[in-house]
């Protein structure tokens, strides 16, 4: 593995606008108390902390709103190509400290509110979590966006805006349980422009009537009409004028009138209805990648991308009358399956609105949309009963079925009498329909998300698709914004760095690089570990403010923070501890250095065996914490209800990311981008982008251990493997084993079957047993090395320095030049090899 090669990327001179950095202290301070008078009629003395947020945010709008208006209109009138990305998550997290520092006014704002005896911080914390995704792809989706606007092109998500975001987890005696997260809590989102004027008429149900006299017309009648109504998020670009939206879609009902017309005069129906077709947007549904193949999820697709697809059509026909050029002026980009129905949508809008021939829509729909898979996971792979899609939406199955019916002709041309190969490409298979199958027939361009999930796509999971079109396929590995995830959630980490190095890095990542210089620099390490030190510090005073634990800070910060599953592997790190408190046990003088174990995430609720993950968890830090002998060497922590906040206090105190899926089911993870940037070591498996980190990083600078994603899917070829050679010949394994039922927990037998059971006798599907001499080995040589505190520092600085190819510019800029070919020239940055 060598290391990562830049292009230096070149970026146009920004546009000139009001710089609100000339803003000053006593400037903002006054406005602020003005702004806050102005809301809340009373002075600064009687307001509560939350209405001084709202004052602040509001006062942080008054940047943003000339620049998005500005913004919008610049983009308009220069009419070059832009990009929407539809996701059913964003997972945006805080605005707040992200806009006060895209805008410059972090420092002038901070001064401002401590001359007022108040803490920016305080004022922060007040703001609710975004919290419209459930992890990984969602947030990808909110870092892109802030990419784009930081990188001046033209880039607009297109979401919906759920009255309730992930359910809030709350830990009670171990266990889960989820609370609805009421985000907007009825009162005003300040980030956020309600836009009436630009709903659209999504529409649902009804019948198509043929109409074959002269022109063969297809009329959908007697349907249930919803009303979609577009929220506007500013994207605010970083240090430019740039203001992006992100548009969030929410279901109304149309006018009262026309409700009281079908409904009569009785209020209480209509309210009823009105009740039932805002829940549409009532809820983000938990569960990451596991398919519910529930009505109302399909609805809310639909509706997200029918109100997408009818709105940008609409503007661009405001400013074009040739259809034909529509490519060339609009890049939709959809994020995994969920948006899928936007194949057969811009079809009908094509042909049925704006009288388009079949070839001709066909043409312009392949070449405007865009498609990235995100998991391998087959029980995440999106397929709808024909059923369901004829009866909720008619036109767009009988689109659907043309569509599989003129594919499969091209593919008996290609592939003549392969009956199977057919079937198994087929978009209609079954009674069901395949979205990834439609997804890839639809769109000109199909990508993974790291290289070696790319290669699994090419060599299994999509391998006929890749055989019929090559050229489509393409790999794109994923990038997280240093904006936030460095600049904002560090900005201890942010300063020692531009202090070194200058501040060309916040602009261009790559320029990390330069930080290499530092390697052998004691002093420079010795700040590096005081800013570690420090963080450590701020979590360890939040963990005994909320838990009352107190956790030793020169021990090492261990994190295991995502998402709960399997594959995901929290029970590795689980049988790890509990071979570690073995040892302790046996030997409470053992040789190892301290330890603080980390654990956040939340289970989907529906998911018996994750939520069993998060109960033994919390037996076992109750267990080791309670135990006088031995917790001042161990300490383990479940945090409670794991969100974007949470991860920025996490990761920047973190010495060690553990990303330890079993190879190849991890598409690529950003979890582990976000702990490399902040200069946390890398303990994982040889999965998703941990694989390009550890080329960017250097091998010596990574802690990497077990199988191979080739022989994790041999084994699969070969029916598994025996888990009982391992419980017979580890005895290490057979004593945790045998802990789960043997009464070791203060729990009934049967409280941790399930795990003891899917290990043994359900052939350990996920290989846990198989890599954990390896995993133990691997956190034995990471124990070693963290005690040579001066190697280690430089080893957390090797990371920082080659991270800067994990940004979503980085990413972003792939996108634009090879997927989306926007007309702005964008750098390139090179591949780590
Ligand atoms: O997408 C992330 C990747 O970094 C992760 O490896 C991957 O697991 C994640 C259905 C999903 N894949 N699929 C989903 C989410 C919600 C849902 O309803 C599937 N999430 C991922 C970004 O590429």
């Amino acid at each position: 593995l060598t290391k990562t090669t830049f292009f230096q990327p070149k970026r146009l001179p920004p546009v000139s606008c009001p710089n609100p950095a000339s803003i000053t202290v006593p400037e903002f301070r006054d406005t602020f108390i003005q702004t806050l008078e102005t809301l809340y009629g009373k002075p600064l003395s009687e307001a509560s902390n939350r209405e001084k947020y709202e004052a602040l945010a509001v006062l942080t709008r008054r940047f943003i709103s000339q620049n998005l208006i500005e913004t919008r209109k610049r983009q308009n009138s220069e009419d070059t190509k832009q990009v929407f990305y539809f996701s059913i998550e964003f997972l945006l997290g805080r605005l707040l400290e992200n806009n006060l520092v895209s805008l410059g006014l972090r420092d002038t704002c901070a001064e401002a509110l401590s001359q007022l005896g108040l803490e920016l911080g305080v004022l922060i914390d007040q703001e609710e979590d975004a919290g419209l995704g459930n992890g990984g792809l969602g947030r990808l989706a909110a870092c892109y966006l802030d990419s784009m606007a930081a990188m001046d092109l033209p880039g607009h998500g297109c979401g919906l805006r759920y009255r309730y975001g992930l359910f809030e987890q709350r830990i009670i005696d171990g266990n889960q349980y989820e609370y609805p997260d009421n985000w907007l809590k009825d009162r005003f989102y300040v980030w956020e422009y309600r836009r009436p004027e630009e709903k659209q008429l999504v529409c649902f149900g009804g019948n198509v009537r043929i109409q074959t006299n002269g022109k063969t017309r297809f009329i959908h009648e007697n349907y249930e009409r919803i009303l979609a109504v577009p929220y506007d998020v500013p994207i605010v670009g970083y240090n430019n004028a740039t203001v992006n939206t992100l548009r969030l879609w929410s279901a109304e009902i149309e006018t009262a009138n026309h409700t009281c017309g079908l409904y009569g005069s009785d209020c209480n129906n209509v309210i009823d209805y009105k009740h039932s077709v805002e829940s549409l947007t009532d809820i983000l549904y938990p569960d990451d990648t596991h398919l519910q193949g529930k009505m109302l999820r399909l609805k809310q697709q639909y509706f997200l991308v029918s109100a997408s697809l009818q709105n940008i059509i609409q503007s661009f026909r405001l400013h074009h009358y040739d259809l034909s050029i529509l490519p060339d002026k609009v890049a939709i980009h959809i994020n995994d399956t969920h948006p899928a129905l936007a194949v057969p949508e811009l079809m009908r809008i094509l042909m049925d609105d704006c009288g388009l021939g079949w070839d001709e829509a066909w043409t312009l729909t392949v070449k405007t949309l865009s498609y990235t898979n995100h998991t391998v996971l087959p029980e995440a792979l999106e397929k709808w009963p024909v059923t369901m899609l004829e009866q909720l939406l008619p036109r767009i199955y009988m689109i659907i079925a043309e569509i599989n019916e003129r594919y499969c002709r091209e593919l008996w041309n290609a592939f003549p009498g392969d009956w199977d190969r057919i079937h198994s490409m087929a978009i209609i298979a079954d009674n069901q329909v395949h979205m990834a199958h439609l997804a890839i027939a639809g769109s000109h361009s199909v990508n993974g998300v790291a290289s070696i999930h790319t290669e699994i796509l090419r060599k299994t999971v999509m391998n006929k698709f890749y055989t019929y079109t090559p050229d489509k396929f393409s790999n794109v590995t994923n990038g997280v914004t240093h904006r936030r995830w460095l600049l904002t959630a560090n900005p201890l980490l942010a300063g020692l760095i531009t202090d070194a190095i200058g501040p060309e890095w916040i602009e261009y990542p790559c320029h990390l690089t330069e930080l290499t210089a530092f390697k052998n620099d004691a002093g420079f390490l010795a700040r590096l570990s005081d800013v570690k030190a420090t963080n450590k510090l701020r979590l360890a005073n939040y963990i005994k403010a909320k838990y009352n634990v107190v956790v030793d800070v020169s021990s090492i910060f261990d994190s295991h923070i995502k998402r709960i599953h399997a594959y995901k592997r929290q029970c590795l790190n689980v049988l790890h501890i509990m071979h570690l408190y073995n040892l302790l046990q046996e030997d409470p003088q053992a040789d190892m250095p301290p330890r603080t174990f980390i654990f956040a995430g939340k289970a989907a609720p529906g998911y018996y065996k994750a939520k069993k993950t998060i109960k033994l968890i919390n037996m076992l830090a109750d267990k080791i914490n309670n135990d006088k002998r031995i917790n001042q060497r161990i300490k383990v922590l479940f945090l409670e209800n794991y969100n974007v906040s949470h991860a920025e206090l996490i990761v920047p105190a973190s010495d060690v990311s553990e990303q330890i899926s079993t190879a190849s089911f991890e598409a690529s993870g950003t979890g582990n981008m976000k702990f490399m940037i902040n200069g946390a070591i890398t303990l994982g498996t040889l999965d998703g982008a941990n694989i390009e980190i550890q080329g960017a990083a250097g091998p010596d600078n990574i802690f990497m251990f077990g199988l191979t994603a080739d022989e994790v899917l041999n084994y699969y070829r070969h029916g598994g493997y025996n888990p009982w050679d391992i419980y017979h010949s580890d005895a290490r394994v057979r004593t945790i084993l045998d802990n789960l039922i043997n009464g070791f927990f203060p729990v009934g037998p049967d409280e941790f079957r399930t795990h003891y059971d899917a290990f043994l006798y359900h052939g350990d599907h996920y290989f846990l047993l198989k890599d954990f001499a390896a995993y133990v080995e691997a956190q034995r040589r990471l124990a070693g090395s963290y005690r040579q505190q001066d190697n280690w520092q430089k080893m957390c600085l090797m990371n920082i320095a080659h991270s800067g190819w994990f940004s979503s510019d980085r990413t972003f800029a792939e996108y634009a030049a090879e997927i989306w070919e926007l007309d702005k020239p964008v750098p390139l940055w090179g591949t780590p090899i």
